[in-house]
């Protein structure tokens, strides 16, 4: 894949045309409203910025965008009394709504007005305005925007505990999220496969949990024997670092929810601590392979101790309303084999194990809800009836985020089967590298709308929002997973963020996307060109 760096200079081409023609071409997510107007401001080292905002962080990366990108040192004024031209002003204004923003711009000045949000979406929209040029002044279009989130839940998931991946890249995808208005990072911290989160408590779930001896590779064409890499694999986040990212997040806008997976996917904990599973002597093991795993936890006090143990830690570390407890993919086997289980199912009059998987969610929910935070679970937590306050993840179609929808819960969509899971394959092609099955073109991923039609209007409040998922059971480098997210995390973007009614596949991936790709290619990610532009 990344042979198809050849490519760029068609890119770059066609980028150079779109330039060229309608120096408007570049802004995705696509904005709500945006009416022309004809000349240009010209940014330069004279230019001053001008804010009245208390909230400094549109502000702070506006400057340090200039700085580090056009090498411009803008003074920063922060008297708002002063007016004047050649110069950007950054304003407050408590009437826009949620997250939007107000920019013009006029040969004389720049104004973004917005509150919180709304102010560093508005520059981030301006920076997409700029020119393509690596210093000195630049051109910016004249312009009105007016513009706001269809969605108040834009979310992007990555899984580090079938790879790890570093503290700097993880930064490059929030990077890459706010760049297009995503503000939700979803980490899924923990699997069968290795936790990768420090517990001061429990030090065994990093010494022990977070390795694993090998990994297997594939099995390719299903007629090749399982092949493995030999080599152990392991990371974790310290809790430092785990401060450092959300805080780098949140100067962006980013919420990190993290995820803690209960009662499934759990072999990771099981073979550190084995006596939170059902089977006392068991020998757990870290997984080696990929799948759904029976070595689940065991809803006994102790159990329940530990997980709010680690949920005090994991609170602690992140601010998020939401905690997200995983709750998918739960066999059942150990509890219908167990003593202590059966007896209470009896004991608390459940009907099955469904009931206890419900008891178990249930116990968190109210532990998690103390705390003053909000559970979110995979869709499987409808099983046996949902927990009073859960907000739901529709991740097996969209059947799961419908039914808590009319169940008064809130949902967001993130349905593996509506181009969603960036672990499928983009292409058809041979040359596409190995990936977990399934197919999410491009045009696929774009078309995806949130709102189910056979939700009533009432009901479709709900749906908070949608995300996408990357799983890395076959994702193992940097550059990979660069290429599965893009640029397929920027059609999500649109999704997440414009009225339906402003979305066009073909100006989005054949006028717009050029653009991004050759600036992103600048930002040195890696990334699939799209069929549309000519990828084979
Ligand atoms: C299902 S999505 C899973 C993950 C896998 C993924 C692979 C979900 C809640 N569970 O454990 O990694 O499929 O696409």
């Amino acid at each position: 894949y990344s042979a198809l760096s050849g490519l760029l200079l068609l890119v770059a081409t066609a980028s150079s045309k779109a330039q060229t023609t309608d120096p408007y071409a570049g802004i995705i997510p696509a904005p709500a409203k945006l009416t022309k107007i004809a000349g240009n401001f010209t940014l330069s080292q004279e230019t001053r910025i001008i804010t009245d905002s208390a909230d400094n962080k549109a502000v702070v990366f506006l400057a340090s965008y200039l700085k580090d990108h056009r090498n411009l040192n803008l003074a920063i004024n922060r008297n708002p009394g002063i007016t004047g031209n050649q110069s950007l002003y950054i304003r407050y204004d408590a009437s826009l709504p949620a997250e939007g923003y107000h920019l013009t711009v006029t040969p004389a000045q720049i104004s973004i007005v917005g509150k919180g949000a709304g102010l560093f979406y508005g520059v981030q929209t301006l920076i997409q305005l700029f020119d393509n040029q690596k210093q000195g002044s630049i051109n910016v279009p004249c312009v009105d925007i007016e513009d706001a989130p269809r969605f108040g839940y834009r979310g992007i998931h990555l899984d580090v505990s079938r790879h790890f991946f570093s503290v700097e890249e993880v930064k490059k995808i929030i990077d890459l999220a706010a760049q297009y208005k995503l503000n939700t990072f979803h980490w899924h911290l923990t699997d069968d496969q290795g936790w990768r989160i420090e517990i001061k408590k429990y030090p065994r779930l990093t010494q022990v949990g977070s390795l694993r001896a090998q990994t297997v590779i594939g099995n390719f064409n299903d007629r090749t024997p399982w092949q493995y890499d030999n080599t152990p694999h392991g990371g974790y986040y310290t809790q430092d670092q785990v401060r450092d990212v959300v805080k780098y997040a949140a100067e962006r806008y980013i919420t990190i929810i993290p995820e803690i997976e209960m009662p499934g996917h759990s072999s990771a904990v099981l073979a550190a601590y084995p006596e939170f599973g059902c089977e006392p002597g068991k020998q757990y093991q870290v997984a080696q392979i990929w799948g759904v795993f029976k070595d689940i936890f065991c809803p006994t006090d102790k159990t329940f101790a530990f997980l709010e143990d680690v949920l005090t830690e994991v609170m602690g570390l992140f601010p998020s309303k939401y905690i997200h407890i995983g709750g998918d993919e739960v066999p059942k086997d150990a509890w219908e084999k167990s003593a202590f289980c059966q007896n209470l199912i009896r004991k608390l009059k459940l009907k099955n194990e469904h009931g206890l998987q419900s008891y178990f969610i249930q116990r968190i929910e109210k532990f998690v809800n103390s705390k003053g935070r909000n559970i979110i679970g995979w869709d499987e937590i409808l099983e046996g009836g949902l927990a009073p306050n859960a907000t739901v993840m529709s991740w097996r179609g969209e059947a799961g985020g419908i039914a808590a929808a009319k169940q008064n819960h809130n949902v967001i969509m993130t349905p593996s089967s509506g181009g969603l899971y960036l672990d499928h394959a983009q292409g058809k092609s041979d040359l596409e590298p190995l990936s977990i099955g399934g197919y999410a073109p491009l045009a696929k991923t774009y078309a995806y709308n949130p709102i189910p039609a056979a939700l009533t209007e009432a009901q479709q409040r709900y749906i908070l929002g949608v995300q996408a998922n990357v799983w890395t059971e076959y994702i193992a480098t940097d550059a990979k997973l660069e290429y599965q997210l893009l640029p397929r995390m920027l059609a999500l973007a649109e999704v997440a963020w414009s009225p339906l009614a402003n979305k066009n596949f073909q100006d989005f991936s054949e006028v717009r996307l050029p653009h991004h790709l050759a600036l992103l290619d600048r930002e040195d990610y890696n990334f699939r060109v799209p069929a549309a532009i000519g990828a084979p």
